[in-house]
């Protein structure tokens, strides 16, 4: 028995069958982590949500700030964009379905056996685990029970960016949305940046990546995240494994076995060229 985390799919389906073969996957006694992002940009978002889906308790699936775009969408607080492939799902006859489901995913996910925790982006520089639990539990229960367009109609946008200065539950929730989906630098003082997207050799200097930033409460604890497709090799950095290898983007799809820190990737055909950096 072993478990597998699996990088960004963002509709690329065809790719983790393939991965899925080359790690022998078997369902039976095998469980899979998908870090978030499974839909928007590659070909099959509304197939690859069906076939995450159907993998129940086979599979672990944290949001990413794709799923919550998706999820804005539905309940019109977003637009799609142009390179957008979301409208298949939104069309579809178990589109509710699979939105409910999406909906009911978690932001972060920690199993106490395996002394590992999976989220989409990050967890805050600042945080304990119990901290950013915490954080976690309050947005999925509030993203669940209230009313979805009131919900999604206040989580989006950059005006919560640091852990204090969040007045109310809702700007609580944006901040712990920005940094489970969409944080990569902070500054020294812990306040994220919403901007920079190049590697850590290429950054503004006054940024850190949020697993570098020192005194991280979760610097000896093991986590495993997405979204950050230009960072570089799939690798430890302190105990945090980045494993977006952009599959989207024509490189690889890589699953990590959490039980050895076993790496295994597949090519990927590139369903999408790179426009101003990944
Ligand atoms: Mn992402």
């Amino acid at each position: 028995m072993a478990t597998y985390a699996i990088g960004d799919l963002q509709g690329c389906l065809d790719p983790l069958h393939v991965l899925l073969e080359r790690i022998r996957f078997d369902p039976a006694t095998d469980r899979l982590w998908f870090v978030g992002d499974l839909v928007n940009r590659g070909p099959q978002s509304l197939e690859t949500l069906r076939f995450v889906r159907d993998l129940g308790e086979k599979a672990v699936t944290v949001l990413g700030n794709h799923d919550i775009h998706l999820l804005g969408c539905r309940f019109g607080a977003r637009t799609p964009r142009g390179r957008d492939t979301l409208e298949p799902i939104l069309a579809a006859e178990d589109g509710e379905e699979l939105i409910e489901w999406l909906r009911g995913r978690p932001l972060l996910h920690h199993e106490p056996s395996l002394d590992w925790t999976l989220v989409h982006a990050g967890i805050h520089p600042h945080w304990t685990l119990e901290q950013a639990q915490t954080a976690a539990r309050e947005t999925e229960v509030a993203m669940r029970t209230t009313p979805a367009e009131t919900f999604f109609g206040e989580i989006f946008g950059n005006r919560s960016d640091h852990p204090e200065g969040n007045p109310t539950p809702i700007d609580r929730q944006r901040f712990a949305i920005n940094v489970f989906t969409r944080m990569r630098y902070c500054h020294a003082d812990g306040r994220l940046d919403f901007a920079e997207k190049r590697p850590p050799s290429e950054a503004d200097p006054d940024l850190t990546p949020w697993f570098a930033l020192p005194d991280r409460p979760m610097a000896d604890r093991r986590i495993v995240f997405g979204h950050w497709s230009t960072l570089g090799p799939a690798k430890p950095r302190g105990h945090a494994w980045g494993i977006d290898q952009g599959c989207l983007w024509g490189h690889q799809l890589t699953a990590l076995r959490l039980d050895d820190e076993a790496l295994f990737a597949v090519d990927c055909p590139g369903a999408r060229t790179p426009r101003g950096g990944r």
